[in-house]
C-alpha cells in the first residue's frame, strides 16, 4: 500500500471516529515512512482549513513508555481543531476511544530557526501551563508499534490549555496529577518528564529542525506525560493539575 492511502486511511478513521487495523499487520514502515504518512495526513487536514498551532512530545517519560510498550521519543502535530477550551464541554462521539493525560505545556516568544541548549531555553519560551491532553489512537483496542503511532500523528486528538504562567515558574521536582470526576487518578512529577520538562523543548527544537517542521512565535509544545493515560466516558470532567501551575478542567458530553 502507498503512504497516501495509508495517509488517508488514517484521516478518514480520525474523521469518522472509527478504528483501523494498524498498518504494521499488514506494512513494515520505516520510522521516516511513518513521519511522510504523518506529514501527508496532516496536509489533508490543512486542505480543509485547519492550521498547525504547535507540537507535542509522546514517550518522554517511563510510565508512558511502560504502558504502550514503546519506548522511543515520538513527535506530533497540533492543530485548532484539537484546541478545547477550558471548563468548556466537548462531544464523547468526536473519538473513538479517548484518554486523557497531564502534561505541560509551553509557548514560543518567536519562530524558531537554530537549536537551544539547556542552559538557554527559556529565552526562547514565553508561557508554561498545566494541559491535558486527549489520545485517541485511530487502531483497534488502542495498540500500535512505533511505526504505526508515529503514522498516526502520535494519537493527538485533543488539548486543553490552563493559565499561562511566565518562563521562571519552578518546574523542578513538581507533582502533578490527573482527575477524574475529583477522584485522583493518576499521580506523577515533573521530574518523570526526561529528568527536566525544559529538556522536551531542547528536544522538540531539534526534531522539528530536523524534519523541516517550522516553529512559529505563539505556537504550543505538550512535553510528553508524566504518568499513563486514563481512559474517559461520556459525562466525565476531567482536571490536571501541578503545584506551581494550577490546574485545569473540561468536560466530556
Ligand atoms: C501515544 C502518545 C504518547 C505522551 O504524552 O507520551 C503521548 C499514545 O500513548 O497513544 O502523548
Ligand atoms: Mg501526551
Amino acid at each position: 500500500m502507498n503512504l497516501d492511502k495509508i495517509a488517508e486511511n488514517l484521516d478518514i478513521a480520525a474523521i469518522r471516529g472509527k478504528a483501523i487495523k494498524q498498518i504494521s499487520e499488514s506494512n513494515i514502515l520505516s520510522v521516516d515512512e511513518a513521519y511522510s504518512v504523518q506529514s501527508i495526513s496532516l496536509s489533508r487536514r490543512y486542505l480543509r482549513h485547519e492550521h498547525l498551532t504547535g507540537l507535542k512530545l509522546g514517550f518522554t517519560s517511563k510510565a508512558k513508555m511502560e504502558q504502550m510498550g514503546v519506548h522511543d521519543m515520538i513527535w506530533g502535530r497540533l492543530t485548532n481543531d484539537m484546541s478545547i477550551t477550558c471548563e468548556s464541554e466537548i462531544f464523547k462521539s468526536k473519538f473513538i476511544h479517548p484518554r486523557a493525560e497531564p502534561e505541560i505545556a509551553f509557548r514560543f516568544s518567536h519562530d524558531i530557526t537554530e537549536e537551544i541548549s539547556e542552559t538557554n531555553v527559556r529565552s526562547i519560551i514565553d508561557g508554561v501551563a498545566i494541559a491535558i491532553e486527549v489520545i485517541d489512537s485511530r487502531y483497534e483496542n488502542f495498540k500500535f508499534s512505533l511505526p504505526d503511532v508515529i503514522a498516526d500523528n502520535c494519537s493527538s486528538a485533543g488539548y486543553c490549555i490552563g493559565k499561562w504562567h511566565d518562563n521562571q515558574v519552578d518546574l523542578n521536582n513538581k507533582p502533578i496529577q490527573l482527575s477524574i470526576n475529583n477522584n485522583t487518578v493518576q499521580i506523577g512529577n515533573t521530574v518523570d518528564i526526561l529528568g527536566n520538562p525544559w529538556l522536551s523543548v531542547v528536544n522538540a527544537v531539534r526534531l522539528a529542525l530536523q524534519y523541516g517542521v517550522q516553529i512559529k512565535k505563539g505556537h504550543i509544545l505538550l512535553a510528553g506525560a508524566a504518568t499513563p493515560a486514563s481512559f474517559i466516558h461520556e459525562n466525565d470532567v476531567i482536571s490536571a493539575s501541578c503545584i506551581g501551575l494550577g490546574d485545569v478542567s473540561f468536560r466530556l458530553k
